[in-house]
């Protein structure tokens, strides 16, 4: 069984948005096109508390894309985006939901942020996708969204070290590319035997 995951296609990932990542409306309508080719399809939510602990705004003297230090480990400063319920955190209006299987949302806990669909930033505190794939006896999946160097490529790396068969497909993505970011994700995929496509 193979499922295609498409990751963050929201309204603040998208021109206009609050952190808006370049073309990141023309991959909506090839997505939507794809979606008949899968047993299952499964979109991702972020989905963060209004003061969320990865927002710039919540730390004084810190300004958007800079680093922090979290108990977590590193954690780059976001604008504030995604805040549950609001306009920015909806899908993009073009984007085809009603052929979604499952929504899975993500970074809702308040001190802890969560690029990956299957575990929050921590890299132990699951979302429980894993079980969901697993017990709907999906093996293979192939991957799609925004943005490619961030919750794309954790959540590709993931998958790919839970045993998942993973193709990352670039073209139906893109990236934020903040300080060679994007380099650094696709390394990252390649080591964890993504297939990039
Ligand atoms: C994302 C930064 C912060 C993403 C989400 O979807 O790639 N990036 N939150
Ligand atoms: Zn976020």
């Amino acid at each position: 069984m193979r499922a295609l995951v498409v990751i963050d296609v929201q309204n603040d990932f998208c021109p206009g948005g609050a952190l808006a990542v370049e073309g990141g409306d023309k991959i909506v309508a090839p997505i939507n096109a794809l979606m008949a080719e899968f047993d299952a399809v499964v979109l991702t939510q972020d989905w963060h508390p209004a003061g969320h602990s990865s927002f710039a705004s919540q730390h004084a003297g810190k300004a958007p894309f800079e680093m922090v230090e979290m108990d977590y480990g590193p954690q780059v400063l976001w604008p504030d985006h995604c805040i549950q319920g609001s306009d920015g955190a909806d899908f993009h209006p073009g984007l085809d939901t009603t052929r979604a299987d499952l929504i899975i949302r993500k970074g809702f806990r308040p001190a802890i942020d969560s690029y990956s669909a299957f575990f929050e930033n921590d890299h132990a505190t699951p979302t429980g996708l894993e079980g969901y794939l697993r017990t709907r006896g999906i093996s293979e999946l192939v991957m799609v969204g925004l943005a490619l160097d961030f919750c794309v490529g954790f959540s590709a790396v993931d998958a790919a070290k839970l045993g998942f068969e993973l193709t990352v497909r670039q073209d139906l993505c893109r990236a934020i590319d903040l300080d060679g970011s994007l380099a650094v994700a696709k390394t990252n995929m390649q080591d964890a035997g993504v297939t990039l496509r």
